[in-house]
């Protein structure tokens, strides 16, 4: 959560687009399970009753700004607080009904028309087909292929717009080549990177951000920091090698 706050202030006009089978929108008042990672979402578009505890996170994020890709394992009170929220999904079905060539462009076009806005991607593994990617703590059958999930990372990868990701992933033992391929996608238009780490809950996330962003793509682009990176992170691999925390 905190590197969603540090990134929308780096980035006040970012989109973000949303690689998940689950929504991870329930408020405080909807969750059922009570767990914090269904969650992180909503606190972000400043949605459900507040909370002392997480009165730090101000909402930075417009439901116009988020655009999800891959659900399937969807609340009924998180499918309310889309439709209340007229917030853009693209679950399976419509993967099925239009094909991910298609999906992608429709979001795309939904939080970013003009191609203008740096674009933070969330991809939770699980998005993935689990016979593809075991490597997630709450496989939905049923998920995107191996090629769907590449594409995504591609099409992204080709608008010169990628600024921030993050990788969510559980079991990382299952996962080590499957999220390199998935790296080597994204990062093909942004050869610098600033890796971040983090740790949901229940999950294991990296974020890495981007650095620097496309020439011209943003306003006042930051300035590289390339000295800040760490080793592991520019030595292929290894960098998902051990536990994150
Ligand atoms: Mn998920």
């Amino acid at each position: 959560m905190r590197r969603y706050i540090k990134y929308f202030r780096k980035y006040p006009d970012a989109c973000v687009m949303y690689i998940d089978a689950h929504t991870d929108i329930n408020t405080v008042d909807t969750t059922e399970s009570g767990n914090m990672h269904g969650m992180p979402i909503a606190f972000l578009l400043g949605l459900g009753s507040k909370v002392d505890e997480f009165s730090w996170i101000k909402p930075l994020l417009k439901a116009d700004r988020l655009v999800y890709i891959g659900l399937r394992d969807v609340d009924a009170s998180e499918k309310k607080i889309l439709r209340d929220n007229n917030i853009k999904a693209f679950s399976m079905r419509e993967v099925d009904k239009y094909g991910i060539g298609k999906v992608v462009e429709m979001a795309l076009d939904h939080v970013n028309l003009n191609r203008d806005r740096p674009i933070h991607l969330s991809f939770d593994i699980d998005a993935l087909d689990p016979t593809v990617a075991p490597a997630t703590g709450l496989p939905v059958h049923d998920g995107l292929t191996s090629r769907e999930g590449h594409y995504i990372c591609e099409a992204i990868s080709e608008t010169g717009l990628l600024a921030a990701l993050d990788i969510v992933f559980g079991r990382e033992q299952y996962g080590d080549g499957l999220l390199l391929r998935v790296f080597e996608s994204l990062t093909s238009n942004a050869p610098r990177m600033d890796l971040k780490k983090s740790a949901p809950a229940h999950s294991v996330g990296i974020a890495y951000t981007l650095n620097p962003p496309p020439p011209d793509a943003y306003a006042n682009p930051p300035s590289p920091r390339l000295s800040s990176i760490p080793k592991s992170a520019t030595s292929g691999p290894r960098m998902y090698k051990g536990r994150v925390q």
